[in-house]
């Protein structure tokens, strides 16, 4: 049988909250930090006891004979007596109900005792029916403050659409890096492979000294609710229902730490078989000589580049790293070189105060200038969208005549920034457009898209958009498939004949970087592998916004487009001269 350490920590730290229950003096407390040492051991606790038995149970700090030998219970039979026991006198989902912020094991006892309260849903109910608060030692505000834990344990359950959090993550990464006692940090796990959405953030740190940095990271003003508060592993809720946990590892160990954290698992797996093959063991403390029962030398761990070396593979960027084909090209030697996080030149979908964006073309393209970026497409939705007071004929012109005169300003200035002349033209029930082709004509890049009748059957709106990819005046279809993460599905598309259509009439599929997330990174995939081109856009609506494209670079990175993909990588004219 295989107890896993975790599975161990568990148990010890239900005996202990038991224990707690029965109002036991010191033993709860021996449990917990039992449990701690144990979730961070850096070996199996099985095979420290294959090796030496109870005594070298007995030999890791902070475990005494009694939690030792329920340890050795544990592995041999999975179970322990004592544990069982107690459960069979408080009965209660124990792990869920300690997750309630407020709610420790004295509490739960009562409930139970006076309300049979069991789990989650029966808290839920008992308090939604007020018979809480009349409980004695209770009162209205803790039944209150129940209700919002369990509120907040609902919100915690979901994904979050990686745009929406990722400001957050990274002004907590910056936080906790600048404390004096962190060597290195950084952030694994499904964040640094920029998924689309993220179940919690993964933190790795180097420290001498991890005390004090623990101590400040469970006590910040943001933490809702305290997991986990140890030496080497602690764990919180966030006001805002993220969970993030920080991890100090050994330097030896970082790359492997590093490598292991940020998944995926499934990569993880391959790289473990392969090591295996190749006579290693590859884990979380680093790739071994020998096999798991021999264990040998550390032949990598410091960094993940000497462990892909080691291991007979190219470097394999954490974006590719979702078991989609990367380790067979990386052992060839022929991983594609994937755009960089820095190689826009351009921005061709922003929005102004001409429409429902915020700041005037002139802010707009201060700000992109600011960023680095060339030039930018300014493209204000048209007349049918009468909500965001779209653009009309007269009005479009209008808007030209002032790029027109920002661009001259700018050459007077002698800066090389170029507005260009742009549409977000609204794409018709029949896949007509929105505009008439004499003024679309006028315009240096005409983007397109829906934004109505969602619900066509797959035919009628895989007709529709490609319709829209005829019109020799229209160059990008932006946000194609209509879906915003965690929020609308993508609408009936047959995608292959949308790329299909795409490369026949040299149409530009967008990859938009705000939360729409659209295309997602199976169909970027798809166009590098037809040869369809696709351009990257922040779709701002204001001048702090252009920083989305980074999401949408990251999303182009999962689909393993390179710069020769992404039209607004190249420079302007290029870009231009490839156009309809
Ligand atoms: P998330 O948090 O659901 O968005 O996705 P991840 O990928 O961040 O997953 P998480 O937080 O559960 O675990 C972080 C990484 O740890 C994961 O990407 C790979 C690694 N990992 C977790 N569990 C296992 C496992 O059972 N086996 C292996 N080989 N790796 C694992
Ligand atoms: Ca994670
Ligand atoms: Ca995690
Ligand atoms: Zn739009």
């Amino acid at each position: 049988m295989k107890v896993s350490n975790q599975e161990i920590a568990n148990i010890l730290y239900e005996i202990g909250e038991y224990l707690e229950m029965q109002d036991v003096a010191f033993k709860p407390r021996a449990y917990e930090k039992a449990a701690q040492t144990i979730e961070s051991l850096a070996e199996d606790a099985g095979d420290i006891y294959k090796k030496g038995g109870l005594k070298a149970l007995e030999n890791i700090p902070g475990i005494g004979v009694s939690i030792a030998e329920k340890i050795e219970e544990l592995l041999k039979t999975g179970k322990c007596q004592e544990h069982e026991l107690l459960k069979k006198k408080t009965p209660v989902d124990l792990a869920n109900l300690t997750k309630v912020e407020g709610l420790g094991p004295k509490k739960i006892k009562v409930l139970y005792q006076k309300l049979k309260i069991k789990n989650i849903g029966d808290l839920e109910k008992a308090a939604k029916a007020g018979k809480i608060a009349a409980l004695e030692g209770f009162g209205e505000k803790s039944e209150q403050n129940i209700l919002k834990g369990l509120e907040f344990l609902k919100k915690g359950s979901g994904r979050f659409p990686l745009p929406l959090i990722m400001g957050n993550i990274m002004e907590l990464r910056n936080r906790l890096k600048s404390l004096k006692d962190v060597e290195r940090l950084e952030v694994a796990g499904s964040v640094r492979r920029y998924k689309e959405t993220v179940g919690d953030a993964d933190i790795l740190v180097i420290s001498k000294n991890p005390k004090p940095i623990m101590d400040y990271f469970v006590s910040m003003p943001e933490v809702a609710h305290v997991y986990a508060h140890g030496p080497t592993k602690s764990a919180v809720k966030l006001k805002s229902g993220l969970d993030v946990d920080v991890r100090i590892v050994p330097e030896e160990s970082y790359g492997a730490a590093l490598m292991y954290f940020t998944g995926s698992k499934d990569h993880n797996v391959a790289l473990r078989e392969l090591a295996i093959k190749k006579g290693y063991t590859l884990n979380e403390y680093g790739l071994f000589k020998g096999t798991k029962e021999k264990k040998g030398k550390l032949a990598a761990g410091k960094t993940e580049e000497e462990i892909y070396r080691v291991l007979g593979l190219e470097y394999i960027e954490p974006e590719m790293r979702e078991m989609t084909g990367e380790i067979e090209l990386a052992q060839k030697n022929s991983l594609p070189k994937i755009i960089g996080y820095g190689d826009l030149k351009g921005d061709l979908q922003v929005q102004t105060n001409w429409t429902d964006g915020e700041k005037s073309i002139e802010e707009m393209a201060m700000a992109a200038m600011k960023i680095g970026l060339e030039y930018i497409a300014i493209t204000d939705h048209t007349k049918r969208l009468a909500m965001t007071h779209g653009l009309d004929e007269k009005r479009l012109m209008k808007q030209m005549q002032e790029i027109d005169e920002l661009n001259r300003k700018f050459k007077i200035k002698n800066t090389e920034f170029k507005i260009l002349r742009s549409t977000e033209c609204d794409i018709l029930e029949d896949g007509s457009l929105d505009l008439p082709d004499e003024i679309l004509k006028k315009l240096d890049v005409v983007g397109a898209s829906v934004h109505s009748h969602f619900n066509l059957s797959e035919i009628e709106q895989t007709k529709r958009v490609c319709r829209a990819m005829k019109n020799p005046n229209v160059d990008i279809i932006f946000h194609p498939t209509g879906r915003i993460v965690g929020r609308r599905e993508a609408y009936n598309l047959d995608m292959s004949t949308i790329i299909k259509t795409a490369k026949e009439t040299c149409t530009i599929l967008e990859i938009n970087g705000s939360d729409r997330l659209d295309l997602r990174d199976q169909y970027i995939r798809m166009c590098v592998d037809a040869g369809v081109k696709m351009s990257i856009d922040s779709d701002a609506h204001n001048d702090s916004q252009l920083y989305f494209s980074g999401f949408g670079i990251a999303q182009a990175r999962r689909g393993w487009a390179t710069k020769n993909d992404i039209i607004n990588a190249w420079s302007v004219d290029k870009m231009l001269s490839f156009l309809k």
